[in-house]
């Protein structure tokens, strides 16, 4: 059995900077802290800081005032940063620029009054984050059936932005679709799904046609890996999108010769390693790392915590 792993996989600039920021601001204060939302949409991370004894919130008024809380890489709404002001919460802010830059482009979009159709997932942290920026002026759409819905005309002033982890092929359809409607619909010049998202699909795109079976580590509510499962599947490959090498079963790899393994932008190298191991052992595969594109993105820590390190310093 061979098993080839995919390049890129695995975190993204976004998630390195939130896990280091989070690891950096236990360093300097100790583990009583909170983060607002999952730190990254991960089980094995999340449980790795739950066990240092970090507190995992859903709501500001969960955190006790005068406390230190961090916001998530999927990035806040301006009310949850009033809330904390409210509570004279210090905050360290670990949205992904990326994401920021989403929140960006909403607010200068509605200032010039634009009405901004927003694609993506309903209810996922991200959306309810960028929405929060210009509520009045957001409408979120996921598919291309819900532009039949819209009741604006077609000369109105609009404009679309994206959930940072969509599959770039649905978006495209949404995008199409809206520009059909709207034909003088507006997009910033460089597109929101970023180029982790793009990468780790484009990866899977291409493998997935020489393996026999596609795994994907990564949990269930991460929206990008729950994409690359998808997009295994799409291209006709049995796809399991798992949380570690324990969750992976024997009868799934009956006549399988080759398997692509890969991990969502939140999933750690050490499961991905779990799970090369559990096949060499059960089967005794052997691994190739195949490279579709070479990522140098990186990220700084968030200013107010380098702001932090050089007054303590
Ligand atoms: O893919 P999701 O947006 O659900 O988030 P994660 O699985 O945490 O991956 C990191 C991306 C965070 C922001 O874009
Ligand atoms: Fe940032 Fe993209 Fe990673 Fe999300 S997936 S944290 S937008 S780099």
């Amino acid at each position: 059995m061979k098993i080839l792993v995919a390049n890129p996989r695995g975190f993204c600039a976004g998630v390195n900077m939130a896990i280091e920021c989070l690891d950096e601001t236990i360093r300097m204060f100790g583990s009583n802290i909170y983060v607002y939302h999952e730190i990254v949409h991960n089980k094995y991370v999340v449980e790795r800081f739950q066990k240092q004894g970090v507190t995992f919130v859903n709501s500001v008024s969960e955190v006790p005032s005068g406390s230190l809380l961090l916001y998530s890489a999927h990035g806040v709404s301006p009310e949850i940063r009033e809330q904390s002001r409210q509570r004279k919460l210090q905050t360290i802010d670990a949205t992904c620029p990326l994401v920021t830059k989403v929140h960006l482009e909403a607010i200068k979009y509605a200032r010039e009054g634009y009405h901004i159709i927003l694609i993506g997932h309903e209810g996922h942290d991200e959306v309810i984050g960028t929405m929060g920026e210009a509520p009045a002026s957001i409408t979120l759409i996921e598919e291309p059936e819900d532009i039949e819905k819209l009741s604006f005309p077609p000369d109105a002033k609009l404009a679309y932005l994206t959930q940072t982890t969509l599959s770039v092929e649905e978006a495209g359809r949404v995008i199409s679709a809206l520009k059909q409607r709207f034909p003088k619909i507006e997009s910033p010049p460089k597109e929101d799904i970023c180029y982790a998202t793009t990468n780790r699909q484009d990866a899977v795109k291409q493998l997935a046609q020489r393996s026999d079976i596609v795994i994907v580590v990564g949990s269930q509510n991460s929206s990008n890996s729950r994409r690359l499962q998808e997009i295994g599947a799409l291209l006709g490959k049995p796809s399991h999108l798992i949380d570690g090498a324990q969750e992976l079963q024997r009868e799934w790899f009956q006549n399988v010769s080759t398997v692509l393994i890969t991990a969502g932008a939140s999933a750690p190298e050490v499961v991905v390693q779990d799970c090369i191991g559990w096949l060499s052992t059960e089967f005794g595969a052997t691994a190739e790392e195949v490279t579709t594109r070479e990522e140098h993105v990186s990220f700084p820590l968030p200013r107010e915590l380098r702001a932090l390190q050089t007054a303590k310093a």
